[in-house]
This record gives C-alpha cells, sequence and structure tokens, in this order.
C-alpha cells in the first residue's frame, strides 16, 4: 500500500490568510501554480480561527471536499496522507526548507520566519514541521498562465534539489486570477457537508424554488467598507467589477448595502422568477422579520437561515443549490458561492449591482 512518489516534486503550503473565502480563493490560484508547474499539490488543511482559542484550529481538507474530483485536473494530495506516507522519505527533518518571496519580520533577523504568529506557527506545529533554512523565491512569481513561469521556477530550483517547495503563504494572487476561477468546478462538497445541506433544504424549504441571499454584516465588515471609497478593487470585488475597473468602483452600497436595498432586490427577484423561499446566510443579522414582511403578499411562506448557528460551509454549499442567489460582490465568502453556481449553470447577482 505504498504511495509512489511523485518525480515532478510538490507543492505544500500553509492557507496563511483570511478566513475560508480568503483561503478558497488562495487554493485555486495554488492549485493552477501547482499544476503549471507539474507538480503534486499538497492539499493544506484549512486553518479557522474560534472564539476564545488563542491557536487556529486546522480542519483536513476532505472534511470540506472531495479530493477525487481534483484530480480531474491535476495530481493533488492530502497533507495528512504526504506527512505520513512521503515526508519521512523525501522532506524528512534536517532538510526543511520554507520558500517564501522575501525576509519576513520575526524572531530571526533573516529567513522566512514560517512559524512565527498565529497561524503559522499553529499550522506548521499540527504535523510537527521544523523549518532548518529560508529561501526568498523573489522576483519569481506565481503566474503559471506565462509559459515562461514554470521555466523561470525549474531552473532555479529544480526537482532533483529541491523535492518540495513549502510556502510560507499560498504561492496565488489575491483575489483569485481571473483565468482560474474557472478551477472551481472541480471543488466539491464532502458528502457530509452534502448531506447536511440536502437535510436542511428538505426540513425547512421543502420542494418551493428558492432564493438564496448572502448579507455579510457583521463590525468587521462595516469596518471594511468604511475603506470602500479608498480601494476600488477591495477583496473579491472584481467577480462584478472587472479585474480592471471594467463596470465601475466599489461604494458604501455595494460593500454594504442598506436594508432598503436588500428588500427591494429581493422582491424583485421573488417576482420576476417566481420564487416561493428565500434562504438566508449571514454572519451576523439574518433580518428574517423584516424579509418576512415585506414578501407577505409576494406569497413566499418561508424565510430561513441557519444563524446563529456556525456553519459556513453548510451556508454555502445551501447557496449553491439555490434556484437563485444575490451575494455581495465585494466579500470571498460571496464569490464561493458564486462561482460554485457559475460551474452548475444556475443564476447570480449582486446587492447593488446592476445585471450586465
Ligand atoms: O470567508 P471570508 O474570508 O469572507 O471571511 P470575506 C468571512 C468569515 O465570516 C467566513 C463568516 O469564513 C465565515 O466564518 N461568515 C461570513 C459566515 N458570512 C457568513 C455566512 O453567511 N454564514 C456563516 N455561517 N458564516 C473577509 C476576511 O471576509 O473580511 C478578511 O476573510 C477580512 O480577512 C475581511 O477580515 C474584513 O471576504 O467576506
Amino acid at each position: 500500500n505504498t504511495v509512489d512518489v511523485d518525480p515532478n516534486g510538490y507543492v505544500v503550503y500553509c492557507p496563511c490568510m483570511g478566513r475560508f473565502g480568503n483561503q478558497a480563493d488562495h487554493f485555486l490560484g495554488s492549485l493552477s501554480f501547482a499544476h503549471g508547474l507539474n507538480r503534486t499539490l499538497v492539499l493544506p488543511p484549512w486553518v479557522e480561527y474560534r472564539t476564545g482559542e488563542r491557536n487556529s484550529v486546522q480542519v483536513p481538507f476532505d472534511t470540506y471536499f472531495q479530493v477525487a474530483p481534483l484530480q480531474d485536473y491535476h495530481r493533488v494530495m492530502t497533507m495528512e496522507k504526504f506527512m505520513k506516507e512521503l515526508a519521512p522519505v523525501i522532506w524528512p527533518p534536517g532538510k526543511r526548507t520554507a520558500f517564501c518571496y522575501m525576509a519576513r519580520p520575526g524572531s530571526t533577523s533573516e529567513g522566512c520566519n514560517a512559524k512565527d504568529g498565529n497561524p503559522f506557527g499553529p499550522f506548521w506545529n499540527t504535523f510537527n514541521v521544523d523549518f532548518d533554512s529560508s529561501e526568498f523565491y523573489g522576483p519569481l512569481y506565481y503566474d503559471s498562465h506565462r509559459t515562461s513561469t514554470a521555466k523561470a521556477w525549474h531552473k532555479k530550483y529544480p526537482v532533483s534539489r529541491y523535492p518540495v517547495l513549502a510556502f510560507t503563504g499560498a504561492p496565488a494572487s489575491f483575489p483569485v486570477n481571473k483565468e482560474d476561477v474557472y478551477l472551481h468546478k472541480y471543488l466539491k462538497w464532502s458528502k457530509g457537508i452534502q448531506s447536511k445541506a440536502d437535510e436542511f433544504i428538505k426540513k425547512n424549504i421543502g420542494t418551493d424554488s428558492f432564493l438564496g441571499i448572502h448579507l455579510r454584516n457583521g463590525v468587521d465588515w462595516s469596518n471594511a467598507c468604511n475603506h470602500a471609497s479608498d480601494s476600488p478593487r477591495l477583496f473579491a470585488a472584481p467577480q462584478c467589477l472587472g479585474y480592471n475597473n471594467e463596470y465601475g468602483k466599489v461604494t458604501k452600497e455595494l460593500c454594504f448595502p442598506s436594508e432598503k436595498t436588500i428588500i427591494s432586490q429581493v422582491k424583485k427577484v421573488v417576482k420576476k422568477h417566481k420564487l416561493g423561499a428565500v434562504f438566508v446566510a449571514t454572519d451576523n443579522d439574518p433580518m428574517v422579520q423584516k424579509l418576512k414582511k415585506s414578501l407577505e403578499k409576494l406569497k413566499v411562506k418561508t424565510v430561513v437561515t441557519t444563524h446563529p448557528s456556525d456553519s459556513p460551509h453548510m451556508d454555502l454549499a445551501i447557496l449553491g443549490k439555490a434556484d437563485f442567489f444575490i451575494g455581495n460582490c465585494v466579500s470571498t465568502f460571496s464569490a464561493f458561492a458564486k462561482r460554485e453556481r457559475d460551474a452548475k449553470g444556475l443564476p447570480s447577482a449582486f446587492w447593488a449591482f446592476k445585471e450586465q
């Protein structure tokens, strides 16, 4: 039952930035990067932050997603499997180099300081990894869509000497490159998440066609949106505004839509698509009573939410199944649902953004 070693080498990385939506953007880019370099991608656990806990918690990749569909695009394996079965042979202690673009401030004056701070330390400690040296790969970059990129990486880091490239952060751009968005089609929810979402729909929505909405309205978001006017491309905004702001700039409304905007848009969509129920995913205020009241006349029987039970992945899986979706253009959490729906050919829109 031994695992064959990939003669083309491996890419390992810590999804050390942001929460789930940010990490998912980075994941697609890292998958593309590994594909471009023709190295196996080691699927890192998802990094989560729990209230009251000092250190990040690492949740195995396959808790939320199936590994097999990703293999249709490129060679991948979970980090748990890599560390247990391959690392002792091809990446043993004593030979572990951390890769970073340039020196990262930390306990040593020079180096990647790959384990300094949270989630950096807790992430690698999950696998008992300590680094022996640092390698600055700048000015190389991750854009594997340029043919010169892979060549340059192979030249500087040949597999014979560097079987494993272990990155301090994701080898990917943020937000996800336009060219990599379609890779989302290989990302399929695990059976566990899938069935939780199906059960919720069966129990609470039944067979009605439904609208799924994402209300990103917690205090962290309202703070981030205060800077909206200085950041025309804030977070996931290129998903609706275009990667060169072809369709406009981020506004306060686009980032943090008013209740008036939300209600009028929901009413319009419910009417137009003759929807019978509304599912609300939110990090803070689901507006259930307000939505119910304003939808009374439109024969909408159900307005439901999972809030406050914290189940971001189940929320996303449900949003991925709705008959129509309205999301927040600036949020990478919304972007996840939008990409999944695009891959399935399902329609979506954004708050305060007119359809193209
Ligand atoms: O996913 P995420 O990176 O998206 O971070 P943004 C937002 C987190 O908030 C999610 C929770 O991972 C969830 O834990 N959350 C948001 C939700 N919406 C929902 C929801 O509908 N249901 C549930 N259950 N949970 C960025 C951050 O968030 O916001 C950046 O990643 C930064 O690092 C910025 O903090 C202000 O792109 O929306």
